[in-house]
């Protein structure tokens, strides 16, 4: 029992304290054991509900703590869910990349082997092209020589040419425009510069009268090259008369036209008129092997 004054521990059946001397009333005292023990349990029973409502609390607060943390989980694995999907696009696409990779490096390689064929080819096309150039310029050099010796020689030929005229006129016989015309025009030395094209040069068809600006002088239909060649007249009708007796005094020689501008003409052993007109005319006929061995030239002792 407890001294209601001072509080100490004191036997049960006392009935004064042994401490204070305080008179103990057994009655109040258990009247008062009996609150003490009631305010006890109540006690005990407000700890009881205080420790429940803080259980519920915890548990609540628990509850509320494992929801966010469920609900954080959930976006958590969204956001696992959605990464992970993209982390899978990236690989494809990485994936995708690295075959485009491949291929490029593959087309790369290709392309190096190309060009290094290439730089090879292009090697051999210098090399080629060196030599080239090599055979060109010997080429240059043989055609720089060539040509010194074709100067060369058209001075000597030019020299000779002259030579040859001089002997041509020298030789030569004058006869009338008349004359001449009553021989046949022999198919050679016709060519040069040709205004008409008839196949007349401009210089044949000044010697012979016709028209160098037009084909057919006389316009009857036929060329003055085909009429002179066939024995008619270029500059009117009928044939021309062949006197075959000056023909044939006149085979061999040189006849000159003193009524034109002395122009030349050899009369072949086949009594036909080659033009001599130029140097270069007379040259061409005179150094004829050909023609000379087919109608041999009467001497010129003969002729004078
Ligand atoms: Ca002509
Ligand atoms: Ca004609």
């Amino acid at each position: 029992m407890i001294c209601p004054n001072c509080k100490k521990q004191i036997p049960d059946d006392s009935d004064e304290c042994v401490y204070c001397a305080t008179q103990i009333d057994h009655k109040k005292q258990v009247s008062n054991e009996i609150s003490f023990r009631r305010y006890q349990r109540w006690f005990f029973y407000g700890l009881i509900i205080i420790f429940f409502v803080g259980m519920i609390g915890v548990t609540v607060k628990i509850y509320n703590t494992n929801s966010a943390l469920l609900a954080d989980l959930a976006t958590t694995k969204e956001v696992v869910q959605t990464k992970t999907e993209e982390l899978d696009s990236t690989k494809t696409n990485l994936t995708e990349k690295d075959k485009i990779l491949q291929q490029t490096k593959a087309n790369l390689e290709q392309k190096q082997a190309d060009l290094k064929k290439a730089e090879e080819n292009l090697s051999v096309k210098d090399q080629e092209l060196a030599n080239k150039v090599q055979e060109l310029k010997d080429e240059l050099d043989k055609q720089t020589e060539i040509k010194a010796d074709y100067q060369d020689c058209q001075l000597n030929l030019n020299k000779a040419d002259s030579n040859i005229y001089s002997l041509v006129i020298r030789l030569g016989e004058g006869v009338s425009n008349e004359e001449i015309n009553q021989i046949n025009l022999a198919d050679a030395n016709l060519e040069g510069v040709d205004d008409d094209e008839d196949g007349l040069s401009n210089t044949v068809e000044i010697a012979l009268g016709t028209n160098k600006s037009l084909a057919d002088s006389d316009k009857d239909g036929y060329s003055d090259r085909d009429e002179l060649l066939s024995g008619y007249n270029p500059l009117g009708e009928g044939v021309f008369q062949v006197d075959q007796d000056f023909v044939n005094k006149s085979k061999g020689k040189i006849l000159i036209q003193v009524d034109g501008n002395n122009e030349a003409w050899y009369i072949g052993g086949n009594g036909q008129k080659y033009f001599l007109g130029t140097p270069n005319d007379a040259y061409k006929v005179m150094r004829s092997v050909e023609y000379w061995t087919q109608n041999p030239p009467v001497s010129i002792s003969d002729s004078n």
